[in-house]
C-alpha cells in the first residue's frame, strides 16, 4: 500500500498562477499536485493536497496528518515568518516534515527571511519554483524507503 503524503499550502496560494507570476510563476496549485501525484508514483506516495487562508486550519491539517499521513510537505506562505502555532502543530507530527517556498525567500525583502517552521523541517527548498513541490516529492522517497 501507498504511503500518503500531505502537501499543505498557506495563504494566497490558492491564487497560484494568477497572482504575481513574475515571482510565482504561471502553474496553478492543480498542476503542482498533478506532478507531485505523478513523481510519488514512482516513488510509492500518494498525495493529498490543501491549501488554506487560515491559520487555525492549517494546524488541524496538521493534526489531521498524525493519523493520516506518512510525511509532510508544508508551505506556509505569508505564515512562515509569523506563526510559532504552526510549528508547534508540526512538533506534535512524527514523520518528516520538507518545508518548500516557491521564490527566494533569502532574495526577497528582510522580513521574509526568518521561517519558524524551518526549525522544525527535516529540509528546505527555496528559490526552485513550483518544481520545489517535486523536488521535495522526490526526498520524501529517499526519506520514507
Ligand atoms: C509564499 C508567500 O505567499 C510568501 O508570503 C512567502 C512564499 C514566500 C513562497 O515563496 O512560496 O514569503
Amino acid at each position: 500500500m501507498s504511503k500518503t503524503i500531505y502537501i499543505l499550502n498557506g495563504p494566497n496560494l490558492n491564487l497560484l498562477g494568477k497572482r504575481q507570476p513574475e515571482i510565482y510563476g504561471h502553474d496553478t496549485l492543480a498542476d503542482v499536485e498533478a506532478n507531485c501525484a505523478k513523481v510519488g508514483q514512482e516513488n510509492g506516495l500518494s498525495v493529498t493536497l490543501m491549501q488554506s487562508n487560515h491559520e487555525g486550519e492549517i494546524v488541524e491539517m496538521i493534526h489531521a496528518a498524525r493519523d493520516n499521513a506518512a510525511g509532510i510537505i508544508i508551505n506556509p506562505a505569508a505564515y512562515s515568518h509569523t506563526s510559532v502555532a504552526i510549528l508547534d502543530a508540526l512538533n506534535t507530527f512524527e514523520g518528516p516534515v520538507l518545508e518548500v517556498h516557491i521564490s527566494n525567500i533569502h532574495k526577497r525583502e528582510e522580513f521574509r527571511h526568518h521561517s519558524f517552521v524551518s526549525a522544525r523541517a527535516e529540509g528546505v527548498i527555496a528559490g526552485c519554483g513550483v518544481n520545489g513541490y517535486a523536488l521535495a516529492m522526490r526526498h520524501m522517497g529517499t526519506l520514507l524507503s
